[in-house]
């Protein structure tokens, strides 16, 4: 990013919004990311007069684009903290925290590879679900750290395939990886002897519950009651300071043309998105800051989040 001209490159918010409604920009992390950079455009380009009316309207309009992911406000919020400054100094310092929360991102996806890797015995066999953009990183540092001694299994994930996108980085990076079906999963649990299974995630919520894409729910049950151990590898921005408040994230129902594009006379559809994984089920988060037990996830989000004057 050019420190003359930050986020000159970025979209606008409504071209950030758009692409994340339709998915083309998608990951939980990516789109806290491509929200903060999209409001640090808006502070670097519009005039003094009107660049506080401006950011709480890209704010609110960003926040609309997905429902369950909290990294999307948590990146709209961070970044414009209440909009506290007064109006000369408001540009410069949204850009400046857009640049930290972009970076702390990056930095945590980092960390919390390493961290996982360590977890990994040599010889491991994991599975995953979906496309996490950090379970992948996860992998990849456990398979860089065993000379390629892993083997990983991973769901594909319909209606969107996103099993695909893993497979592919996977496979690309070295890592011997088998794609199977979702409702494979408890048999290769079972049948294969997985040592971990490690997912992303879109929220974290004060309760210690995971939120994340559809089917994590089924697999953390599997993996339960075969006594594998259940990880989430998640940023601090995945964490909801505002379940501290009973919000809590909304599961995104999707067309139900992603599941059957011909519709079957008399066949009703339902496409929810995301599912919620209680905490009972889930071993341990692992973020940047270190593992966390679900129990120690309220006094984690009060930690980590300050006083919220002013957020969406
Ligand atoms: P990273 C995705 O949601 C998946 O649910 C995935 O587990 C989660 O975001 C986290 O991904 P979607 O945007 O942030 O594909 O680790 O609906 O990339």
């Amino acid at each position: 990013m050019s420190e003359k001209r930050p986020f000159a490159e970025a979209p606008t918010p409504e071209e950030a919004a758009r692409e994340i409604r339709a998915m083309r920009t998608r990951g939980a992390a990516k789109i806290g990311r491509a929200a903060a950079a999209a409001l640090g455009r808006t502070a670097a380009e519009a005039d003094t007069a009107v660049v506080r009316s401006r950011l709480e309207a890209a704010g609110r309009l960003l926040v609309a684009a997905r429902p369950t992911a909290v990294s999307l406000q948590n990146g709209v919020n961070v970044t414009l903290d209440g909009l506290h400054e007064a109006d000369d100094a408001l540009g410069p310092a949204v850009i400046a925290r857009a640049m930290r929360y972009v970076r702390d991102s990056e930095a945590a996806r980092v960390a919390i590879a390493a961290r996982v890797a360590k977890e990994v015995p040599k010889g491991a066999t994991l599975l995953t679900h979906c496309h996490s953009s950090l379970a992948v990183a996860c992998l990849v540092a456990a398979h860089e750290r065993h000379d390629g001694d892993i083997r990983v299994f991973a769901d594909e994930t319909r209606p969107w395939w996103q099993g695909h996108i893993s497979t592919r980085l996977l496979a690309a990076a070295g890592v011997d990886v088998t794609l199977i079906a979702d409702s494979a999963a408890h048999f290769i649990l079972d049948s294969e002897g997985v040592d971990r299974v490690i997912v992303g995630a879109d929220t974290v919520t004060a309760d210690g519950a995971l939120y994340n894409k559809i089917g994590t729910r089924s697999v953390a049950l599997g993996a339960m009651s075969l006594d594998i151990p259940f990880l989430c590898a998640a940023e601090s921005h995945k964490f909801s300071p505002y379940s501290l408040d009973g919000v809590f994230p909304e599961v995104e129902e999707r067309d139900p043309r992603e599941v059957l594009d011909e519709p079957i006379d008399g066949v009703k559809v339902r496409n929810p998105v995301f599912d919620r994984t209680p905490p009972d089920l889930i071993t341990r988060y692992m973020t940047e800051k270190g593992p966390l037990e679900p129990v120690r996830v309220k006094a984690f989000i009060q930690d980590h989040f300050g006083t919220r004057e002013g957020w969406i």
